[in-house]
């Protein structure tokens, strides 16, 4: 029995999995922008697609997934991936979540521009009695270029 049950712990969450607790569509980008709205470009990099934002001085670059179900869900985690160009220079991006009553609750972070990849997490637990969200990223005024991919979000 010991053994027994982690083993049925981790089949039971491989299902839950398989059965879609994502909560985003096409979050890896793998059916181009499906799914994605606003200033994103869809490039391939050795057969994986991804969305590159090309960093505006004038303005904030933003793209969006509208309409996320999250109907009785009190906390989820958003994870994505990004790289920034090493001549990235600029004023960092902010995630936020725009709830059905348009309340936003955003989280600002710096982009690091050492050209690697870099994990992004926020364990957000905002929803309330929100049944959608909209998940909105924006790249702040600056140059370079920033590219993003693997998002997820999922209930804890
Ligand atoms: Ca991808």
């Amino acid at each position: 029995m010991k053994i027994l049950l982690p083993i049925l712990f981790f089949i039971t969450l491989s299902i839950g999995n398989l059965l879609g607790n994502e909560l985003l569509k096409n979050g890896d980008i793998s059916r181009g922008s499906s799914g994605w709205k606003g200033d994103r470009k869809i490039i391939s990099i050795a057969d994986n697609k991804l969305i590159e934002v090309k960093v505006s001085n004038k303005s904030i670059r933003s793209f969006t997934q509208e309409e996320i179900k999250c109907k009785g869900l009190k906390d989820v985690t958003l994870i994505f991936r990004y790289r920034a160009s090493k001549d990235y220079n600029g004023r960092g991006m902010t995630v936020r979540f725009r709830k059905e009553n348009y309340g936003t609750i955003y989280s600002s972070s710096k982009i690091v521009n050492d050209g690697n990849w870099h994990d992004y997490k926020w364990e957000f637990d905002q929803i309330k009695d929100s049944k959608k969200l909209d998940l909105i990223i924006e790249i702040k005024e600056g140059a370079g270029t920033v590219y993003f991919d693997d998002f997820s979000l999922v209930p804890n």
